[in-house]
């Protein structure tokens, strides 16, 4: 059956792998596969065609025959559930890669993006240069534990899962300022992942969009 994602028509970073869609396509290339993609503009977004799969109007969905998924760590949880290489066969191994898919999402994601909305949202406010250095303590407090649990190993938990993928996307979101070098052991981690054969395919392409698009 064909699966089919969307992605943005003309993404704001450049094709720089930060949109979420980055998520589908490294997972759909890490198990090998193929996938189509729609792309739609802003306003495309907000139109009844796409709400009908989105509730709220966002990229990236998902579809394959009758199945319609929205929200990216559904849909990469989906696609590691039924294909082999992302999550281990082993129950406990297993339930421990789905906890690091939790973590990256539900605690290690939300204070990287407060810090990264900061500048969009709040410069210019009479509290800007006070707040963001006490946003960025609170990314560091995080990125401190997570080195630490990570030592001198090359994944979260054994193999490469999706937990590592999400996790990897996550940091990604720190492009644009020096935090992730402040802990070389993360900064390698990342690094490591996107020398991943999957990975270049995925990024690969959704610059190929942007690319397209700038020329077109
Ligand atoms: N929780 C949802 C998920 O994980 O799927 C969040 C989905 C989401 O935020 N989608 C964004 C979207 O559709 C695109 S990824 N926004 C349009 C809208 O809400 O109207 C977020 C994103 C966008 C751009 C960059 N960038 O340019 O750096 C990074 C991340």
């Amino acid at each position: 059956m064909t699966i089919t994602i969307t992605a943005f028509e003309q993404s704001p970073d450049g094709g720089k792998g930060l949109a979420r869609d980055m998520r589908v396509r490294w997972a759909l290339e890490e198990v090998g596969q193929p996938y189509e993609v729609r792309l739609l503009s802003f306003k495309a977004m907000k139109q009844p065609a796409h709400l009908a799969l989105h509730p709220f109007g966002q990229i990236p969905t998902y579809e394959e025959g009758d199945l319609v998924l929205f929200e990216s760590g559904a849909i990469v949880f989906h696609i590691a559930d039924h294909h082999a290489g992302l999550l281990p066969d082993d129950a406990d191994a297993r339930a421990r890669a789905i906890g690091w898919m939790f973590a990256a999402l539900n605690t290690v994601e939300p204070p990287i993006v407060e810090r990264e909305q900061v500048p969009y949202l709040e410069r210019g406010q009479s509290w800007y240069e006070e707040r963001l250095p006490i946003l960025e303590d609170r990314v560091r407090d995080r990125l401190d534990q997570l080195s630490n649990r990570l030592g001198d190993a090359d994944w979260l938990d054994g193999e490469f899962s999706a937990g590592d993928l999400l996790m990897v996307l996550v940091l990604r979101r720190l492009d644009g300022t020096d935090l992730l070098q402040e802990y070389p052991t993360l900064a390698a981690y990342v690094a490591r992942a996107e020398a991943r054969p999957a990975y270049k395919r995925a990024f690969d392409a959704q610059l190929a969009v942007f690319t397209a698009a700038s020329n077109g």
